[in-house]
């Protein structure tokens, strides 16, 4: 593997060094002797998709690791969120936060029902509930929240406020996967809530997600729109989709199931490392995570202080982007800037000051097990030089598009 070497802004004096361009969203891949043998048996059993052995006992496994009575596998979180946004009748407004990753909203859109941007709590970066009763309408059915970071969202909030207006409750925990709330496993809270098992996410079955739920009428449903809805043979009780998990995805699952530990361990010792590398510089900030919970500690956001901090946020992203790291801008600028909502909703700008500030300053850096403490330290000597020489780095810079 190529050396790269910090002197493409001729800044560093090309004397930090990895071992290769450092990516966002690497993927952990556990075992591979054990996938490949896990393929084969699935060649051998000639069985695919529809819900073969291996999606199965994928199933039942993370049953029992969230503690939850229903796991319905599916192909991914977005097509997940859809389903479940039928199965619950949501229809006109759903109220979600811009500050999530834009599937969330389209999820909603994709089916004819208007998100409802809401504005967040900086302090953890999640619906903030005391915005949400201005905007509930006539017309609204349901809240999405989503666990940004994998930390939990209001829930609590949250539920109170969907039992005072009978709306229905769900969760976007595509990030959450391994995490807690008040010491109960994510995946039990509201009336279902979604992860993603996508390539990019700390636990990943290649492409993926399960639904979860503990009501047993709403679980029959799902199940039975994510496969056609069908319900036995030839017997379709109600519009469906094709939403399934394949063999090979959950055979990924359950193999990486098997190093979730190591994944989470590597994940909480790359995050400590950032801690300590980035602790002394001026203006920037890690968020934290609540250290009585369970955490998947995937998410390394930075938070640039324009104030306090020489350079921006969009500069210190370009100069990493220079220096072969490629840090990701998670999530800018907003969903309600994004199309469609910026055309059809321009007005959902007035409401999200927090937001519209957050997707400004927010930085997310490399890490999982395709990233070493080495690797760690090199990144933070980026920053903190580019953040000591500011001035003349600044001047260096393209101006950031
Ligand atoms: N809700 C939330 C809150 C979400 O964050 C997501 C997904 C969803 C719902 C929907 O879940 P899924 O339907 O995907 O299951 C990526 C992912 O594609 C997306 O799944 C994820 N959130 C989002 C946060 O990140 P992009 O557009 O940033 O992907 P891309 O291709 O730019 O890749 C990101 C980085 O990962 C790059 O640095 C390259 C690296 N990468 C990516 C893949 C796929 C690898 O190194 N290897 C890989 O195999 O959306």
């Amino acid at each position: 593997m190529n050396k790269t070497k910090i002197n493409d802004l001729a800044i560093f004096g090309g004397d930090i060094s990895f071992q290769e361009s450092l990516h966002v969203g690497r993927p952990n891949i556990g075992n591979r002797d054990q996938l490949i043998s896990s393929i084969n048996k699935i060649l051998d059993n000639r069985w695919l998709t529809n819900n073969g052995p291996f999606v199965q006992e994928l199933e039942q496994r993370i049953r029992e690791f969230l503690h939850v009575k229903h796991c319905i596998p599916v192909c991914n979180a977005t097509i997940g969120l859809e389903i479940l946004a039928r199965a619950l009748e949501w229809q006109g407004e759903v109220i979600v936060p811009s500050f999530t990753f834009v599937a969330t909203a389209h999820a909603l859109q994709w089916l004819g029902i208007k998100p409802v941007f809401c504005d967040i709590d900086p302090q953890t970066q999640n619906l903030d509930p005391t915005c949400i009763e201005e905007l509930i309408t006539s017309q609204t059915t349901g809240i999405l929240g989503v666990h940004v970071w994998g930390r939990p969202s209001a829930i609590k909030e949250l539920q109170q406020l969907a039992n005072k207006y009978k709306l229905k409750l769900a969760f976007d925990a595509a990030h959450a996967f391994g995490c807690s709330f008040q010491g109960s496993m994510i995946g039990c809270f509201g009336e279902a809530e979604v992860f993603s098992f996508h390539a990019t996410k700390f636990y990943n079955s290649f492409e993926g997600g399960v639904i979860t739920t503990n009501n047993d009428e709403l679980a029959a449903k799902i199940r039975s729109m994510t496969n056609f809805g069908f319900q036995g043979y030839d017997n379709v009780v109600s519009l469906g989709s094709n939403a399934k998990m394949m063999e090979v995805a959950a055979a990924m699952g359950l193999i990486n199931l098997d190093s979730l530990d190591q994944f989470i361990e590597t994940n909480l010792h790359n995050y400590n490392t950032y801690r300590e590398e980035l602790a002394d510089i001026r203006g920037l900030q890690l968020i934290s995570y609540d250290y009585q919970e369970k955490n998947n500690y995937q998410y390394i956001i930075l938070e640039i202080d324009s104030e306090k901090s020489i350079l921006t946020r969009d500069q210190i992203n370009d100069i990493l982007h220079a220096e072969s790291v490629l840090s990701r801008r998670y999530f800018f600028p907003g969903c309600h800037l994004m199309e469609p909502y910026r055309t059809l909703y321009p007005d959902s700008n007035i409401h999200l000051n927090q937001t519209n500030k957050l997707t400004t300053i927010v930085l997310s850096l490399p890490n999982g097990t395709a990233v070493n403490a080495a690797d760690i330290r090199a990144i933070c000597q980026i920053i903190r030089l580019a953040i000591t020489n500011g001035d003349e780095v600044a001047r260096r810079l393209i101006p950031h598009k």
